[in-house]
């Protein structure tokens, strides 16, 4: 006999205030009163569903455990008697109905060829809020653009006549075998864009052998996604580092517990940055569901998603947390978010393992500079101090990687390897699994001719010397338009969607 409380809507309907408040989710019902003010994402969001069934808002932004671990077992007060719910008629907006008549004509997979594809795809089929959370960087948006830009900069010294018949662009990260010079780094809320969310990234990585890096904020649970993958399947933890110090080693100990083969800690992150287009996008309060006391708690409407789920964030965390880190885990530990040579330095004598250069993909701090020219400033300051080349100390970058050829630019300037977001997280947006997969497959043909091009047969022999990156730091390099060529020239477009 099972003693599970069953509950009737009008009950959960009578605790619809902050000091007594009852949500429904997942066909749970749950006293968050207590939990009211602690709620990561402010309490106004909660207070909206207050005495009602928050499942949809709760979704995309939570992984499914998140409640169930915040929140003490006497306040899961029981299961909801559906049939006692009064149905909330989710209004079809114009929104929604133009990204349903996207998402069936998008253009099939085999029209896509480049990563740029996915993220024309991606804007037209996720919500607009998705696609500000998603595509928005800080401020002025000046980093994000000179992340490509700076890819740019950097030109091609190709050698000849190597016999390329077979090049081989596989390679190891941190000891682990790796088919693509190439990881998948962490982003946040996949479910935001697609149902299934970062499952797609999970398991197109485990058929093609490449790593993936579980963000701390996905949206599906961390062992869901260790679940998903298989048993031999390299997976690294992006680490966002608590206030609570508790929650952050038991964390990283189940990771490690788990397999999970090296800890990524963000360390550009104290604060997330002020991204607009997702602020004006009003996370709180605009879908026109209950209005429950909206207003009345101080919390802005104008946060965004990012404010929104990133309040447990320390701005305290600091050198000094070093050896601790080492002190709860046997993981390598990796320092992403390094933007200088002097803290290039600071990591490797503080003994991590690695570092990521990296601004965050342009969504931190405004008008940092771009991975590519940190990592030419970095090597040149480790290797006069005899601390490069080092096999124990590995260096990547990442932002606005897009081509094979970027990554063969960063590797050629000593990177061991390149984190890619955004594309994969469009690719699974628009086409799931699938997509994630056609994007390696993107990848591994961009690889191959490049490096014939370039007259490399394996990683190893990507040298210094294949690159021109004289006028990386150069933010303004004169190139004269050649407005005749410029008059004729089409732009390349991108896939088409399929007539309506
Ligand atoms: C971001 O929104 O950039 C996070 O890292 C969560």
């Amino acid at each position: 006999m099972s003693d599970v409380r069953v509950l009737t809507g009008p009950e959960v309907a009578a605790h619809a205030s902050r000091d007594d408040c009852w949500i429904i989710v997942h066909g749970k019902v749950y006293d968050v009163t207590e939990f009211l003010p602690e709620h990561p994402g402010g309490q106004a969001i909660i207070l909206k569903y207050a005495g009602k069934d928050a499942t949809v808002a709760y979704e995309p932004i939570h992984p499914p455990d998140a409640i169930t671990t915040n929140l003490r077992p006497e306040k899961h007060l029981g299961v909801i008697d559906a049939s006692t719910v009064a149905k909330v008629v989710q209004e079809v907006t114009e929104e929604e109905k133009r990204r349903q008549k996207f998402l069936a004509a998008r253009p099939p997979l085999d029209s896509i060829i480049n990563m740029h594809d996915f993220e024309s795809v991606a804007r037209q089929v996720i919500t607009e809020k998705a696609w500000a959370y998603y595509s928005s960087a800080s401020d002025d948006e000046i980093t994000i653009r000179e992340n490509r830009m700076a890819y740019q900069r950097v030109w091609f010294r190709p050698r000849i006549l190597r016999d390329v018949t077979v090049v081989d662009w596989s390679t190891t990260i941190l000891g682990h075998k790796s088919s693509l010079p190439v990881y998948i780094s962490a982003t946040a809320l996949g479910k935001l864009g697609h149902p299934e969310g970062e499952l797609c990234l999970t398991r197109a990585a485990a058929n093609h052998g490449v790593i993936q890096m579980i963000a701390t904020l996905a949206s599906c649970s961390f062992d869901e996604i260790v679940d998903a993958a298989k048993p031999d399947q390299t997976l690294y933890l992006q680490l966002y580092v608590n206030k609570d110090r508790e929650i952050t080693r038991k964390y990283v100990q189940h990771a490690e517990k788990r397999g999970v083969k090296a800890l990524f800690i963000t360390v550009d992150a104290p604060q997330l940055g002020r991204r607009e287009k997702d602020m004006r996008m009003k996370f709180v309060g605009d879908d026109g569901v209950a209005k429950v006391q909206e207003g009345q708690d101080g919390v802005k409407k104008d946060q965004g998603v990012a404010r929104a789920i990133s309040s447990f964030i320390d701005p305290s965390l600091s050198w000094k947390d070093i050896p601790w880190f080492k002190s709860i885990t046997k993981m390598p530990i990796i320092l992403k978010g390094i933007a200088t040579a002097e803290d290039a330095i600071l990591a490797y004598e503080a003994g991590v393992q690695g570092i990521v250069l990296s601004n965050h993909g342009g969504r931190q701090l405004d008008t940092a500079r771009s991975g590519l020219e940190i990592l030419v400033e970095v090597t040149a300051a480790l290797r006069a101090r005899g601390y490069f080349p080092d096999p124990k100390f590995e260096i990547f970058v990442d932002g606005g990687v897009r081509r094979a050829s970027d990554v063969l630019k960063a590797l050629a300037l000593g990177a061991k390897a390149v984190g890619v977001g955004r594309p994969f997280l469009y690719a699974f947006c628009s086409y799931g699994q699938e997509g994630v997969e056609k994007a390696i497959q993107i990848f591994r043909d961009e690889f191959e001719m490049n490096m014939r091009l370039l007259g490399a047969r394996t990683i190893d022999e990507l040298v210094p010397e294949m690159v021109d990156a004289s006028a990386l730091s150069s933010h303004i390099v004169m190139t004269p338009q050649d407005n005749l060529f410029q008059q004729t020239y089409q732009p390349l477009a991108g896939a088409k969607f399929n007539e309506s």
